[in-house]
């Protein structure tokens, strides 16, 4: 069984969320965020502190594309998955980590700083700059999805997943109001999918059986 650390609304909802569009079974063990200060024992599973880790047996990952990848490329057969013979598959690639890359470090900058530091080290100019660098950023998205629902392989992949995530971040922090109408309805469309539900219905559920609560509950 495979076994994900996860945080309410972090990276790791990337593999939840692709565990839930293939159907795998899994148990999820929910950390309150974040998890260096909240749950110090987990640093003896991921010395970073952070989250995903995730555990396939004896391979262990805290990259949440790379185990996006891992599970749609070992784990298949999937539609998420493209094979290296598909004429989109370096597309694929690409959107896949600049998900993470590109679109999430700077929203993570934008949320330390206005939100996860204590107020006196909190700085709306990072958070500021930070946002123009991921609307910025955006615009590759929204070349893609202005003409077309999903971004390679007509079909939605675990790139969809990837950028995606990078998304649902920016609807939390607020900065979806500055979305592109394309963007706008290509998030949309992501929400609507049965396996994103099925994702947000599973962290509630194990956060409420395992007392872990909402990191803007915490306070
Ligand atoms: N590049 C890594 C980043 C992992 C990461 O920074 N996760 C954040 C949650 S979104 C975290 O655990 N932060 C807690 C901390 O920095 O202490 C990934 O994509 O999984």
């Amino acid at each position: 069984m495979f076994v994900l650390y996860h945080c309410h609304g972090a990276r790791s909802f990337r593999p939840l969320w692709t565990l839930e569009e293939m159907g795998l079974p899994y148990e999820l063990k929910m950390l309150p965020f974040p998890p260096r200060e909240r749950a110090p024992d987990y640093l003896t599973i991921n010395p970073l502190g952070t989250v995903p880790t995730f555990f396939d047996g004896e391979v262990r990952m805290t990259e949440s594309a790379a185990i996006c990848e891992y599970l749609v490329t070992r784990h298949g057969p999937t539609a998420l998955a493209l094979q290296p013979s598909e004429p989109d598959y370096g597309a694929y690639l690409n959107w896949l980590y600049f998900g993470e890359a590109t679109l999430t470090f700077p929203q993570a900058i934008v949320l330390r700083y206005s939100v996860v530091e204590p107020p006196e080290r909190r700085s709306a100019q990072v958070a500021a700059d930070y946002s123009r660098w991921f609307l910025s950023r955006l615009r590759g998205v929204d070349a893609v999805v202005a003409r077309q629902p999903t971004l390679c392989a007509g079909r939605f992949t675990a790139a969809d997943i990837s950028v995606g995530y990078a998304l649902m971040l920016a609807e939390f922090i607020g900065l979806d109001a500055k979305f592109s109408p394309a963007v706008a309805a290509y998030w949309q469309s992501l929400k609507a999918r049965a396996g994103f539900s099925r994702a947000l219905a599973r962290q509630d559920a194990a956060g409420k059986v395992q007392g872990v609560r909402e990191f803007l509950e915490q306070a």
